[in-house]
């Protein structure tokens, strides 16, 4: 292995391809504080990843910014954690190169992210979204990553990740540490209020599908209040018979930290309407601090500018000693 780290690694990226949602938040950002005394962590704005659908260039710029601030607003200590861009690291692109060559074309044909995207974007079927998992792989297998807190969506990619990385050190000798997983109890899949059979996602047409971190309180409540439910009555979780209802159950526990059962339990006697509003609550309770924290610190763009680039130089440093090993090994003169 290339470097010799201190403590346990942690790699985790969100995409700055829209406003975060709701989903975004339980399934990935609101874990990463917890990992940040315990863990060395490189939390990264992957925004390489949102070229496989078009961009607007100012747009993609605004929310790259926007996604730093939201890492602080949701807890990140800048000091504990690094925080970084994507494209200030050019060992991502360089070693996706490398990996791509050890990635069976059946391996990324199974991906199911690539057929649902292909399918919403018929038109822009593009060789990165075909590739995305193995810039993905790259990303995490640069920083001898143990580690990965993300959403259930992200399994899939992460398995092809383990997958190319035994491949590699099995040619080669221990090259990579092979990741686990991390995805949380409640909240690895929170659903399209809307649609409960798909999954809430910023990128979505239809904004009563999704609510935003940054939403303002009476436009999440009017969406809770519009959420779908089930048929019948009763506040249990039964993801097949009640997928809305589960939804909003998995929310709520997810939000306030406790079992399903226990959410259950509260509402026994509580009517649907209810039920949506004390989520909304709870939902509110918890997103307008960080809110409140996001708009202050999108004021100070000269700080988040600093931020990115005294942690674009520690990644780089870190990334660039794997890459070096990796170029050794397949016998690239170093
Ligand atoms: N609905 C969700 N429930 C739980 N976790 C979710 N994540 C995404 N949606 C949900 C987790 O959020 C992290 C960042 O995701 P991403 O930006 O890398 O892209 P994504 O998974 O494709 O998320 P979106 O919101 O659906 O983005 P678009 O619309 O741009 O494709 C990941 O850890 C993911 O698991």
């Amino acid at each position: 292995m290339a470097d010799t780290k201190q403590n346990k690694r942690i790699f985790s990226g969100i995409q700055p391809s829209g406003n975060l949602t709701l989903g975004n938040y339980l399934g990935a950002l609101k874990n990463f504080p917890l990992l940040q005394n315990d863990y060395e962590c490189y939390y990264c704005v992957v925004d390489l990843h949102t070229l496989t659908v078009r961009q607007d260039p100012e747009a993609l710029r605004e929310r790259s910014y926007s996604l730093i601030a939201l890492y602080l607003a949701a807890g990140l200590d800048p000091e504990k954690n690094v925080l970084f861009l994507q494209s200030h690291v050019p060992q991502h692109a360089e070693l996706s190169w490398i990996l791509g060559c050890y990635t069976y074309m059946g391996e990324l044909n199974r991906m199911t992210q690539f057929k649902d995207k292909s399918s919403r974007h018929a038109d822009n079927i593009n060789g990165g979204l075909y590739t995305y998992p193995v810039l993905m792989a790259a990303d995490i297998l640069l920083y001898q990553t143990d580690a990965v807190p993300i959403g259930q969506d992200q399994k899939q990619h992460l398995e092809l990740a383990r997958n190319i990385a035994e491949r590699f050190n099995k040619i080669y000798g221990d090259t990579f540490v092979v990741p686990e997983p991390f995805i949380p109890k409640t909240g690895a899949r929170v659903m399209s209020l809307q649609d409960p059979t798909k999954k809430m996602s910023k990128s979505d047409d239809n904004a009563n599908n999704f609510v935003l971190i940054t939403e303002d309180e009476a436009s999440i409540m009017k969406k809770f209040k519009r959420a779908v439910t089930d048929s019948g009555s009763e506040i249990i979780f039964d993801e097949e018979n009640k997928p809305g209802i589960s939804n909003l159950i998995n929310i709520y526990a997810s939000i306030k930290g406790i079992s399903r059962e226990d959410v259950e339990k509260e509402f026994a006697a509580a009517r649907y309407g209810d039920f949506k509003m004390a989520v909304g609550t709870a939902v509110c309770e918890t997103l307008a601090p960080i809110k409140a924290r996001y708009e202050e610190l999108m004021k100070d763009k000269q700080y988040l500018e600093s931020i990115l680039r005294k942690n674009g130089e520690k990644a780089r440093t870190v990334a660039g000693e794997t890459l070096k090993d990796v170029y050794r090994k397949v016998g690239f003169i170093v």
